[in-house]
């Protein structure tokens, strides 16, 4: 045996990018904790990071290419199933068009240094339109509101959670879900500190989230309801007369329009839609208003809902209008060390609408059409239908709208290969799966999630075990996927390109090379480096072509007229009187880290939360089978009684579902769940963005019989 020895690296499961100090002893993992001496996390890690040692030992855990067969899968040589692939794609195309090919990509692509920087190359390899990935469900209304405010999709404000003095918190849950667009680890202590210094932490949401039991106060809101509520608060900010523009004032037009706008939301014009009083809303307003530095946050809950766009966009422009736009404490743009926008001139054209999806007209947008439109795109007849896809880390059967149906969409392809570490509930319709390294055996760098940081640090993880020879690493696999699906022959410099040799470059050329910044550097320092605090950096940073925000983006003054309908809809569904929304569990991710035994150890964490008087009304007694069912499908599930959620509204978690046949996850099956996105309907999306509309799916409820 030899020593033990210690590795430093970024945990690379969720977006808050904590630093892991792990023990370990020839290809053995001892231990994983947090490491005190990261800069940003400082010891901090969630009850996940150790599962990293799980799923770098899984023995479910694909390792080398298997192709499927009429009696079963059987394994075949990377040689054999590149060959295959490209040959397979090249010819459906030459037959159905470039565009018969289409590609998903999942989340994981986001926490993977190869994959950020080699998926481009591979993109544009593919020749095709047809591009999804999980961020049409999820925070794509939030790229579209910087894309036509800030003039980039990725120049995305974040709170400075560390110096505000008042944190308006609306449908996130950042203690359970360690933040999103908002990477700030230990989430929890942050908050705390807000609260130590004199400060104050508001929630509004339709259920009492462990944020919402440790914020000041609560509020309840309707689910969907969230664009009038932002609304109401700006008009009151104009009835005050309390428009501050501060050092923004040259770069912002329209502000009286602004004002017209708002004139119909007031708060007691908008009460009984939102569920919270007009008293309450009057408050909110007053104290974010009179706050030293406020900040209003709002993710998933009004991201993947049916006024998606119009949240991001409302929440920028409350942010904004009382000050707290690109000042200490309010919304900042991070300066990352690796600037995705380094390359970008004021003005360039965005793709937004360049092409809109061919069944439902959706809108293209960062390269990509919305996930709700996969499943007709593949499944309606005619020029253009998708005929053959690729995935790459993404889990759309379990993960996106609908995905039951999405599966069968899967079943009509002519073919379909997966990148993934296992045989899933997706991947299984897959003819060949090419399992990657994952984890531990990459090396790491969060280009994404830097962006997106409450602070500005850098920190570069190698490997902690190289890859074994028969193993490809994801990068590895799409570079290799490029060189044979390209027109044109890959020039050799680029066929020996590594994300190593890319990040040092990016780092030279970066906002920080002048201050040696480089591969090298972050090498020496594995613990991370502290670039400081978010420094206003608007001016330079706003990609419009006359260098000024746009406020009034003329798609979301014509979105309002869809929000105002809402005012004159009945409140409930008669056939589907419940709001479902989705929750998130501390020891699970998404739909891909349940086959950690330690982490779904326990009771089964699956289950439907019901308000007692609700539950009282149907007959329901307190872990009792249900039935639930929507427009889409039904899943049976037992019900948890509690006032956490409000009357009306019945939450389970997202996620779950691995209660199938032909899968390999062998843990994960022994607590199955079901699967939310049975019941979610393609058909409810954001109309402005195209964004999956998840939250406040219309339900029915009755005991299982
Ligand atoms: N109803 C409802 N639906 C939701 C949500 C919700 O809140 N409610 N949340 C949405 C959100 S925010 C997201 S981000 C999406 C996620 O949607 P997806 O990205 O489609 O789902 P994941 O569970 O992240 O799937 C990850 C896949 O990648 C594989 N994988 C894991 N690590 C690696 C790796 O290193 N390399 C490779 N090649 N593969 C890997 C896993 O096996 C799994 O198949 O789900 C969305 N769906
Ligand atoms: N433990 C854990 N952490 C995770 C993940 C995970 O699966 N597990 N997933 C990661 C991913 S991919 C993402 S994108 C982030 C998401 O991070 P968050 O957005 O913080 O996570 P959610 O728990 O989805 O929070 C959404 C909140 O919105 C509320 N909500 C639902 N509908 C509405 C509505 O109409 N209005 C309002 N105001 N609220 C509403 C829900 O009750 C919920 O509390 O989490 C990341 N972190
Ligand atoms: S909070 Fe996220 S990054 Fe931090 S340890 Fe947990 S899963 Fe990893
Ligand atoms: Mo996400």
């Amino acid at each position: 045996m030899s020593e033990i020895k210690t590795h430093y690296r970024n945990c690379n499961i969720c977006e808050a990018m904590c630093g892991l100090e792990i023990k370990y002893q020839d290809k053995n993992i001892i231990s994983i904790k947090g490491d005190k001496d990261d800069p940003f996390s400082k010891g901090y890690n969630c009850p996940k990071a150790t599962a990293l040692q799980d799923f770098y030992e899984d023995k479910d855990r694909l390792k080398t290419p298997i192709r499927r067969t009429k009696t079963g899968w059987e394994d075949i040589s990377w040689e054999e199933a590149y060959t295959e692939i490209a040959e397979k794609f090249k010819t459906i195309q030459a037959k159905h068009g470039k565009n018969s090919l289409a590609l998903y990509l999942g989340n994981p692509n986001a926490h993977n240094l190869g994959n950020t920087l080699f998926l481009k190359p591979f993109m544009k390899s593919l020749g095709t339109i047809n591009r999804f990935s999980s961020a049409s469900a999820d925070q794509m209304p939030h790229h579209v509101a910087s894309n036509f405010m800030f003039g980039a999709g990725m120049l995305i404000p974040v709170p400075d959670i560390d110096r505000t003095d008042f944190m308006l918190i609306i449908g996130g849950n950042p203690v359970v879900s360690n933040g999103s667009m908002m990477t700030a680890p230990n989430v929890i202590g942050r908050l705390k500190a807000i609260q130590k210094r004199s400060g104050k932490v508001v929630v509004v949401d339709p259920r009492r989230t462990h944020t919402a039991k440790v914020a000041d106060q609560h509020l309840f809101i309707r689910p969907e309801k969230d664009a009038l509520l932002l609304l109401a608060l700006i008009n009151r900010v104009f009835a005050k007369n309390a428009v501050k523009l501060r050092h923004l004032e040259e770069i912002i037009d329209d502000i009286e329009v602004f004002k017209t706008i708002s004139e119909a939301y007031s708060a007691d014009a908008v009460a009984e839609f939102v569920g919270i009083s007009a008293q309450d809303i009057y408050t909110l307003a007053d104290e974010f208003m009179s706050a030293n530095s406020a900040v209003c946050y709002s993710r998933m809950g009004a991201s993947t809902q049916t006024f998606g766009g119009l949240c991001q966009w409302l929440t920028n422009v409350l942010n904004i209008i009382t000050g707290n736009f690109d000042r200490a404490g309010g919304a900042m743009f991070p300066q990352p060390a690796f600037d995705l926008l380094r390359n970008y001139k004021k003005g360039f054209k965005s793709s937004f609408g360049q092409y809109h999806s061919r069944v439902r007209k959706l809108p293209f947008f960062n390269g990509e059409f919305p996930v709700a439109a996969l499943a007709e795109e593949i499944q309606t007849a005619g020029e253009g239908q998708i005929k053959s896809l690729i995935t790459v880390a993404g889990n759309p059967v379990l993960s996106s709208p609908s995905g039951h149906k999405l599966a069968e969409a899967f079943q009509e392809l002519d073919y379909m290969v997966c990148v993934d570490i296992y045989l899933n509930e997706t991947t299984k319709y897959a003819n060949i799966i090419l399992p990657a390294t994952t984890g531990v055996e990459n090396a790491h760098y969060d280009i994404f999630f830097n962006s997106f940081s409450v602070r500005n640090t850098v920190k570069y993880s190698a490997p902690l075990f190289e890859r074994e020879e028969y193993q490809r690493n994801d990068y590895e696999i799409l570079k290799e996927l490029t060189i044979r699906m390209s027109d044109e022959e890959v020039p050799a410099h680029v066929k020996s390109l590594t994300p190593e040799i890319i990040l040092d470059v990016e780092l030279k050329k970066g906002p920080y090379g002048e201050q040696g910044f480089s591969l090298q550097k972050l090498i020496d320092n594995p613990h991370g480096i502290d670039i400081g605090p978010l420094m206003p950096c608007a001016a330079e940073r706003i990609k419009t072509s006359d260098g000024k925000i746009n406020l009034l983006p003329q798609l979301y003054v014509d979105d309002l007229v869809r929000l105002n309908a809402v005012m004159s809809q009945p409140a409930r569904n008669k056939n589907y009187p419940f709001d479902l929304i989705g929750r998130r569990l501390v020891k699970s991710h998404n739909t891909w880290t349940q086959n950690s035994a330690r982490l779904v150890k326990g009771k089964n964490p699956c289950t439907l939360e019901i308000h007692p008087d609700d539950a009282q009304q149907l007959g329901v007694s307190n872990g009792q089978l249900v039935n639930v069912s929507s427009i889409s499908g039904e899943v049976l599930i037992n019900a948890v009684i509690t006032d956490d959620v409000q009357r009306g509204v019945v939450t389970m978690p997202q996620g779950w579902g691995h209660n199938q046949k032909g899968t390999n996850m062998s843990i994960a099956a022994t607590q199955p769940g079901v699967s939310i996105n049975d019941l979610t309907d393609v058909n409810r999306v954001d109309l402005l963005t195209g964004n999956a509309a998840f939250n406040g799916t219309p339900v029915a409820i009755k005991v299982a019989t």
